[in-house]
């Protein structure tokens, strides 16, 4: 059966966007850095308190100067902690969960970017290279102090390296 010209041309158009799409897929995972999110554990939100590591949130130090952990709540509307230092050059996990309601987080400046769904724990690995300041903000509209919901991560400089 012959295939009419006009027929035939938007078949080839959509072939070819799915090879561009697929590209680009391939693109942003191996040179852009995604990162999908998955699954990294579930908590009973009634007792992040009682449930490590949420009992006692904050920043952990897993190779000094160059890893990190910072164990992170969400919640009605801060982030616990708000203010968080590492050192420039350092690799930081984030490990949060929600307290109550949906929130976000995103981190100003940086690849980093999901949604933290209570019950659910998300795992976020960020490299900070340069000494600066960037914000952790909530972008999932959380009632009606929504807009105050941040949190701070100050980049000090490196320490000199011993002699
Ligand atoms: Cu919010």
């Amino acid at each position: 059966m012959p295939i009419e010209r006009s027929e035939r041309l938007f078949i080839n158009l959509s072939i070819l966007m799915l090879v561009i799409f697929f590209i680009a897929v391939l693109v942003s995972a191996f040179i852009g850095g995604l990162q999908v999110p998955a699954p990294a554990g579930t908590i009973d939100p009634a007792a992040i308190n009682q449930t490590a590591p949420f009992d006692n949130p904050g920043v952990r130090e897993l190779v000094p100067g160059k890893r990190y952990e910072v164990v992170m709540i969400a919640q009605t509307w801060a982030f616990i902690p708000g203010e968080i230092r590492v050192p420039a050059g350092s690799e930081v996990t984030f490990r949060i969960t929600s307290r109550d309601v949906i929130h976000g987080f995103e981190i100003t400046g940086k690849n980093a970017n999901v949604m933290l769904i209570p019950g659910q724990i998300s795992l976020v690995k960020v490299k900070f290279d340069k000494p600066g300041e960037h914000y952790i903000i909530c972008h999932e509209y959380c009632g009606i102090g929504h807009q105050t919901m941040y949190a701070k991560i100050i980049v000090e400089p490196a320490p000199q390296a011993a002699k």
